[in-house]
């Protein structure tokens, strides 16, 4: 395990060992089977690339109605519980902050991207965000508190966990491309990325 720090974000390389990424996987596919995948749409209709769920009091919804947290998977059931080895991450890399309330599911396909973007309809953007990368590799890129200027890219591998606090928190970040192929965690292929998030 070594961690990186670029600027306010700090990617620590390796902290889930196979076995633990392994026994993460078997938690999300009972979650999922509670709570499954969907294709989010923009308010606009267009459909995202990567398919979405969550775990914990709220979950992250986009919609025609538009984007927001709610309580409740699309199909009226609450959302699964966050798994323990999640909180215990949580706990050990951010002590300080308060429990998480969400951990959004996303899953990406070879071919599934995320636009340079902020994370800033959380009530409470003093609270870090915590992500967790399975499967294939995925080029994560981060910037600034602005749009533009000066970006810094690093390639995320299965195992790898990354804090956001500080400025990152209010970083634009996105996901520029998927490596197909680079990791044999997931059966069918494909990368997962679990962010957990202080909602309220
Ligand atoms: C910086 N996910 O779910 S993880 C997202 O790999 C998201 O799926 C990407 O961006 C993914 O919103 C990137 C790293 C990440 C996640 C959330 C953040 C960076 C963040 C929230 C605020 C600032
Ligand atoms: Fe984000």
């Amino acid at each position: 395990m070594t961690v990186l720090r670029i600027r306010d974000f700090e990617i620590h390389s390796g902290y889930f060992a196979p076995d633990a990424q392994a026994k993460l996987v078997a938690d999300l596919r009972d979650c999922l089977g509670q709570a499954p995948l969907v294709q989010p749409v923009t308010s606009r209709g267009a459909p995202m690339s990567v398919r979405m769920s969550a775990a914990g009091t709220y979950g992250w919804i986009s919609d025609r109605k538009g984007y927001r947290y709610e309580r409740q998977h699309p199909s009226g059931v609450p959302w699964p519980p966050i798994p323990s080895a999640l909180l215990e991450m949580w706990q050990a890399l951010v002590p300080g902050a308060r429990a998480p309330e969400c951990c959004l599911i996303n899953w990406y396909d070879d071919a599934a991207k995320m636009g340079m973007h902020q994370d800033k309809h959380e009530a409470d953007l003093s609270q870090p965000v915590v992500s967790v990368s399975l499967g294939d590799e995925g080029l994560f890129r981060m910037g600034n508190e602005t749009r533009g200027g000066r970006t810094e890219s690093v390639w995320l591998r299965s195992g790898d966990v990354v804090v956001m606090a500080g400025s990152a928190r209010r970083a634009y970040h996105g996901i520029d491309r998927i490596r197909p192929n680079s990791s044999t965690l997931l059966p069918k292929g494909g990368r997962i990325n679990l962010t957990l998030r202080v909602v309220t």
